[in-house]
């Protein structure tokens, strides 16, 4: 590989590393295996291209530019990207790290470094050449691709073969943990949110739609008995399975509000929400227990949405609005901002 080579092929697997990352973070179901093993085929090219890459590395250093300590803050999060991605795939997923799970880790690093990259690509441009895309070098990048592939499916049946933890995992690459046993999983936000005091006696919740708006005591919300098993991904590496007990959310509509809204948001005492389309609402449940008990605050007491087959953070805590009105479901960031 010559260095022009080696930088391109590096951009490309990081972009396609960074772009498969979040991706898998939006899925719940085994595409999320597809977009998985390019992304962890993306993170072993990466890897294999790391003697080249430390050439280069060395020659530039001893030129001395200035901000060259960037490029070096740069390959420390990456290398401690790639390790902790390696850690939780291979079967350390809670080797807490100040208090993070190895996938948090792997994560927060790789978001760390986006503006590195950044500066980086901008700071020592290589623009595009006709040869770039020269039988020669579409064959070396077939090479690189076909050897990550290799060395991915090697790793799948290595992890199989050891019996690993790793084999275990979800199509989402997450760990079971505290299924049926609510008090055995972690209470998580997604990034700063706090849990809420607040007492259930004086909780109520108000649905709005079009319509008009209601509110309902929680006494009145714990007297339903709808009943749904279903399973909490969280994108922070775990994922347990229980028996909840609440109310359909459809039934808190009123089954016209097809005809007089296209979307519904659901939010949070501390302001965290998130908005859903009609055609998810029967897979969502307002639950007041899970395996019979009554939650606990840190899981989200007194009333939580279960979204059976979405990601952990669509799973709104403390919930105390739901808005049904004529937003397109997509009017909202991908990802929470709380
Ligand atoms: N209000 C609120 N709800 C939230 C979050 C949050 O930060 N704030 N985090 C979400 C995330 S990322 C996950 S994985 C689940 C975790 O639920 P648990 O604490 O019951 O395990 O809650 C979701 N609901
Ligand atoms: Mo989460």
């Amino acid at each position: 590989m010559g260095r022009r080579g080696t930088n391109l092929a590096l951009l490309a697997l990081l972009v396609t590393a960074f772009l498969t990352g979040w991706l898998a973070f939006q899925l719940f179901d085994s595409r999320a295996r597809a977009v998985l093993a390019l992304h962890a085929a993306a993170g072993i090219g990466i890897l294999l291209l790391v003697p080249w890459k430390s050439v280069i590395a060395r020659r530039g250093l001893r030129r001395r530019r200035p901000l060259g300590w960037a490029s070096l803050v740069l390959a420390a999060l990456l290398v401690l990207s790639l390790l902790f991605g390696f850690l939780h795939s291979v079967g350390l997923p809670y080797l807490y790290f100040a208090d993070l799970t190895a996938m948090e880790v792997h994560v927060g690093t790789a978001l760390a470094a986006i503006p590195f990259v950044v500066w980086h690509v901008l700071a020592r441009p290589q623009a595009p050449r006709r040869t770039d895309l020269s039988r020669r070098g579409l064959l070396r990048a077939g090479t690189l691709a076909l050897a990550a592939g290799l060395a991915y499916g090697a790793s799948e049946l290595g992890l199989r073969a050891g019996r690993l933890p790793g084999a275990a995992r979800r199509q989402t690459g997450s760990y079971e943990l505290g299924s049926h046993e609510p008090a055995a999983t972690p209470a998580t936000q997604w990034m700063f949110d706090q849990p809420p005091i607040v007492d259930p006696g004086r909780l109520s919740l108000v649905v709005a739609t079009p319509d008009g708006s209601r509110s309902y005591r929680y006494e009145e919300l714990a007297g339903f008995r709808d009943r749904l098993t279903a399973t909490l991904d969280c994108t922070g590496g775990w994922f347990a399975e229980q028996d909840w007990e609440g109310v359909w959310l459809e039934r808190l509509l009123g089954s016209g509000i097809g005809r007089r809204a296209t979307s519904v948001n659901v939010v949070s005492a501390t302001g965290y929400g998130r908005r859903f389309s009609l055609p998810a609402l029967p897979r969502l449940l307002l639950a007041t227990r899970a395996e019979g008990q009554e939650l606990d605050p840190g899981h989200g007491a007194p009333l939580r949405l279960v979204a059976a087959g979405e990601r952990g953070f669509w799973w709104v805590k403390w919930v105390t609005r739901i808005q049904a009105d004529d937003l397109p479901a997509w009017w909202q960031s991908p990802f929470p901002l709380q």
